[in-house]
C-alpha cells in the first residue's frame, strides 16, 4: 500500500475514530498481514483507547457461543452501547461453515452502524493470533466500541492467550456435552469469571449445574469473587438480561480492585517484551549485511569454528547493541 505517509495515517485514524466501517476493515487487514502501516496507525490511535470493556466468550465447539454473542450484542445495542465482535474461528475443516454462520447471524444487525463484526481465521498468522486479536480489540476500542465481545473455541494455548486479554471471561457449557466435566480443561475452570450454562432447555441442566457448583467450590475465589453459574437459552433469548447483569456485577467488583490494573500491566509487559524482541531482531538482521552475517556465523557454529555465545555477541556488536 503506497499511502503510509504521516498525513495518510492521520486521516485514516480519524476515519477509524469516526467509526467508518471501511477504514476499520482496512486496518484489520493491515493488522492481520502485519503490514508496516499497522504500527504507526495503532500508535496514532492509542491515546483514544482504554474505554472499552472486553468480554471473552469461550467453550467447546457448538455450545452456542456465537448465538450468545449475538444476543449480548443486541442487548448492549439496546443500551445504546456501540459493540465490536471478534469471532476467532476454530482451525477446523468446517471454517466455511463457521464463517457463514457468523454471516447469517450478522444479518440481524444489518444496517446498524453501531456494531462491527469480524471473523478472524486461525490459520497462517504472522506474529501470533493473540497479538492480532489484541491489536484488533485496540482498534475497535479506538473506534468507540464500548463493549467488545471476543468469541474463541477453548481448545489450544492460542485461545487461552486470547481469553487472557479479556476483562471478563465467560465459559460456556451445555448439558450432555459437558456431562463429564472432569474432561473439561482444568485451565478453563480457572479462567472462567462467569459460567454460562447454555442450552438450559435440554435435559441434564440440573445435573450439570450441580457438578459445576461442586467443582467451583474447590476453586479459590479471586479477590472475593465467586464465579456464578448462569442459565441461558440463547436461541430463545432467555437469561440474556441476567447474564449481562452478571457481567456488569463482575465489572463493578473489579473496577475498584488492583486485580484489573495488575492484569493490564501484565498484558502490556508481555506485549512490550514481544515488541522489544521484534525491534532487536529487526536491528540485528537489517543492519548492513546482517542476514549474511547470521548465515556465516551459523555455519561457523555448526562446524565448531565458533561457539554460539560469541556468535550472538558478534551479531549484537555489528548492530551496535553491545
Ligand atoms: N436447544 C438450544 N440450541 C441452541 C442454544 N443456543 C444455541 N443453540 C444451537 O446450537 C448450535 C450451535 O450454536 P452456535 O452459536 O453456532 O455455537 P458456537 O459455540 O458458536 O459454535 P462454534 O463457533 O462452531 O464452536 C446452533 O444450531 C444453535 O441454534 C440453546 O440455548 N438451546
Ligand atoms: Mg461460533
Amino acid at each position: 500500500m503506497p499511502s503510509t505517509t504521516d498525513q495518510a495515517i492521520t486521516a485514516w485514524a480519524s476515519q477509524i475514530r469516526a467509526g467508518e466501517i471501511r477504514a476499520i476493515s482496512r486496518a484489520i487487514t493491515a493488522i492481520e498481514n502485519h503490514a508496516p502501516e499497522a504500527e504507526p496507525l495503532l500508535q496514532a490511535l492509542f491515546p483514544q483507547t482504554g474505554a472499552a470493556y472486553l468480554t471473552g466468550v469461550t467453550g467447546a465447539p457448538g455450545t452456542g457461543k456465537s448465538t450468545l454473542v449475538d444476543r449480548l450484542a443486541a442487548y448492549y445495542r439496546k443500551q445504546s452501547d456501540r459493540v465490536g465482535v471478534i469471532a476467532v474461528d476454530p482451525t477446523s475443516p468446517y471454517t466455511g461453515g463457521a464463517i457463514l454462520g457468523d454471516r447469517i447471524r450478522m444479518q440481524s444487525h444489518a444496517g446498524d452502524n453501531g456494531i462491527f463484526i469480524r471473523s478472524m481465521a486461525t490459520r497462517g498468522f504472522l506474529g501470533g493470533l493473540a497479538r492480532a486479536t489484541a491489536e484488533v480489540a485496540l482498534l475497535l476500542d479506538a473506534a468507540g466500541k464500548k463493549q467488545i465481545l471476543i468469541e474463541t473455541v477453548g481448545v489450544g494455548q492460542d485461545e487461552v492467550d486470547i481469553v487472557r486479554l479479556a476483562d471478563c471471561v465467560l465459559v460456556v457449557l451445555v448439558p450432555g456435552l459437558g456431562d463429564d466435566i472432569q474432561n473439561m480443561k482444568a485451565g478453563l475452570m480457572e479462567i472462567g469469571d462467569i459460567f454460562v450454562l447454555n442450552k438450559a432447555d435440554r435435559e441434564g441442566a440440573d445435573r450439570l449445574e450441580e457438578q459445576l457448583h461442586a467443582m467451583l467450590a474447590l476453586v479459590m475465589p479471586r479477590d472475593g469473587w465467586h464465579p456464578p453459574v448462569l442459565r441461558t437459552v440463547a436461541t430463545e433469548n432467555k437469561g440474556i438480561d441476567a447474564l449481562a447483569a452478571g457481567i456488569a456485577k463482575f465489572r463493578a467488583h473489579f473496577e475498584s480492585s488492583s486485580e484489573r490494573t495488575r492484569k493490564h500491566a501484565e498484558h502490556w509487559r508481555n506485549r512490550l517484551l514481544e515488541l522489544l524482541e521484534a525491534r532487536i531482531l529487526d536491528r540485528v538482521l537489517n543492519a548492513a549485511g546482517g542476514e549474511a552475517a547470521l548465515n556465516r556465523l551459523s555455519s561457523d557454529v555448526a562446524e565448531r569454528r565458533k561457539d554460539p555465545f560469541s556468535a550472538v555477541s558478534e551479531l549484537l556488536a555489528r548492530a551496535g547493541l553491545k
